[in-house]
């Protein structure tokens, strides 16, 4: 005679514990949504300024910083970044302080992607 092997949970008949889900869970993410962060041309807030901002706030290289600055000049607006709300705002919010301390006119506004 062989040892005997212990029941299984199906034959002691004892409640499983395992708890069956017949719903299906349907899941949804919504990304988050991204904001642009446009600069406007003016007349007299200095170029140089505007890369500076572009490139200690927006962490653009100085070439690139150039380059928008200068679309900015000649089409009246460009993006200096695409970011979550919160970041796109403290970044507008920081470059118009930083304007507003040297008394230029910068103006700039979050549009949603
Ligand atoms: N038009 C400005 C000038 O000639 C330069 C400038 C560029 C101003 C971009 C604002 O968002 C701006 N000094």
């Amino acid at each position: 005679m062989g040892e005997e092997t212990p029941p299984t949970l199906k034959e002691t008949k004892m409640p499983s514990t395992d708890i069956q889900l017949d719903e299906k869970i349907k899941v949804t993410i919504q990304e988050p949504k991204r904001w642009k962060v446009i600069l406007l041309n003016d007349d007299s807030t200095p170029m140089e300024f505007v890369i500076s901002l572009l490139v200690e706030i927006f962490k653009h290289t100085p070439d690139t910083a150039r380059e928008i600055m200068l679309d900015v000049h000649q089409t009246g607006s460009g993006i200096a970044g695409v970011y979550s709300f919160e970041i796109a705002e403290a970044k507008a919010v920081e470059s118009t302080q930083q304007a507003r301390a040297e008394g230029f006119p910068l103006q700039i506004k979050l549009e949603e992607e």
